[in-house]
């Protein structure tokens, strides 16, 4: 088979993700690669240190390496890319224009490119967002993932690029800390829980936000991208949903398992951008293309994190 290339891979999603490929397609066949340099996460893998922006460097590594299939992670997140506007364009668009162009010239046959809740902002139904609401998004980040989607889906209908998206809601992992974002208040959460029983949250105690257990979100990415073709309807981004809590709850269901858990609450440039997004997303139509069914329910997850956390600190 011809290899999977994975940008940005020792990120949050690439941690898990190259696992996943790994254990579908056998090591061998998937390669590793970010802008840092190797660490120790996939020592079966082949690894290349690259920085996506490196134009040349990128396209020597697809074609020596016979690559067939990218998943394009390197991206800045919300947060990072509010203060750094320029760069986050730059980074999460332009890199996707050099990948649909590879794919456009027949050098690869696939991309997977994630979107996010981020492409909704003023206009948009703020409970069950659906899949077409208004996208008028009031952050860089944003901007980027909505021309992204764009473009996703312009070089799907004009030159047959098969490139598929999900617009991910804020993903919770234990496997690698969370990189710059809006909702990483979820996964910080559950590392101060277990290192001091305390925490305070940038974002207010009554802000939802949609989440997804990484597990769930492998399961999905996995099942849209192998999925037959005439089942992706929708060539921009699919919308996923599964969970929607605000801190308070999500305080409320560590206590179940840390009664002595406190939580105070410092809002900061954050809770601007969480309140620009949706509270809760409608992802009828990924069901109903391609199965997605997640399986995480809050107490389930919360569960989960405690436990992979716990066992890692006793291990230390
Ligand atoms: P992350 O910040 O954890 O990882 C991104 C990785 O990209 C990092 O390892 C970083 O070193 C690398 N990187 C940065 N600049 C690079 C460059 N120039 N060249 C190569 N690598 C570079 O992010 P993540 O959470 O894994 O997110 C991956 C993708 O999924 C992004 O496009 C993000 O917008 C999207 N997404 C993530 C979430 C989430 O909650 N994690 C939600 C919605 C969408
Ligand atoms: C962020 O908060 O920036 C990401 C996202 C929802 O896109 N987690």
């Amino acid at each position: 088979m011809r290899k999977i290339l994975i940008t940005g891979s020792l990120g949050q999603i690439g941690t898990e993700l190259v696992k996943a490929l790994s254990a579908k397609f056998g090591a061998d066949n998937v390669i590793a690669s970010d802008i840092r340099e190797r660490n120790n996460a996939f020592p079966e893998n082949q690894y290349e240190q690259l920085d996506v922006m490196d134009y040349e460097k990128f396209e020597k590594i697809v074609i020596d390496n016979n690559v067939g299939e990218i998943y394009h992670l390197a991206a800045l997140l919300s947060a990072t890319a509010e203060k750094h506007p320029l760069m986050g364009w730059d980074l999460n668009t332009k890199t996707l224009i050099f990948i649909l162009e590879l794919a456009k010239a027949g050098k690869i046959d696939k991309i997977f490119w994630p979107s996010s809740i981020a492409v909704f902002g003023r206009g948009a139904h703020k409970m069950m967002t659906g899949q077409e609401d208004v996208r008028n998004p009031l952050t860089m980040y944003g901007v980027a993932k909505m021309a992204g989607e764009n473009l996703c889906e312009y070089y799907f209908t004009k030159f047959g690029v098969d490139v598929r998206s999900i617009r991910y809601p804020g993903l919770i992992s234990h496997s690698a800390p969370a990189g710059g974002g809006t909702t990483d208040y979820a996964v910080e959460i559950f590392h101060h829980a277990l290192d001091k029983n305390a925490y305070t949250s940038y974002i207010d105690k009554h802000t939802y936000m949609p989440m997804l257990y990484m597990d769930d979100a492998i399961a999905g990415t996995l099942k849209l991208m192998y999925t037959e073709v005439d089942k992706v309807s929708v060539r921009t981004s699919y919308n996923l949903g599964c969970m929607s809590f605000n801190p308070e709850e999500l305080a409320a269901a560590i206590q179940r398992v840390r009664p002595d858990f406190q939580i105070s609450y410092a809002p900061d440039f954050r809770q601007q951008i969480a309140e620009s997004w949706p509270h809760s997303i409608d992802d009828t139509v990924a069901r109903k293309d391609w199965g997605w069914q997640p399986q995480f329910t809050l107490n389930r997850m919360v569960e989960d994190m405690l436990m992979h956390l716990s066992s890692r600190s006793e291990l230390a």
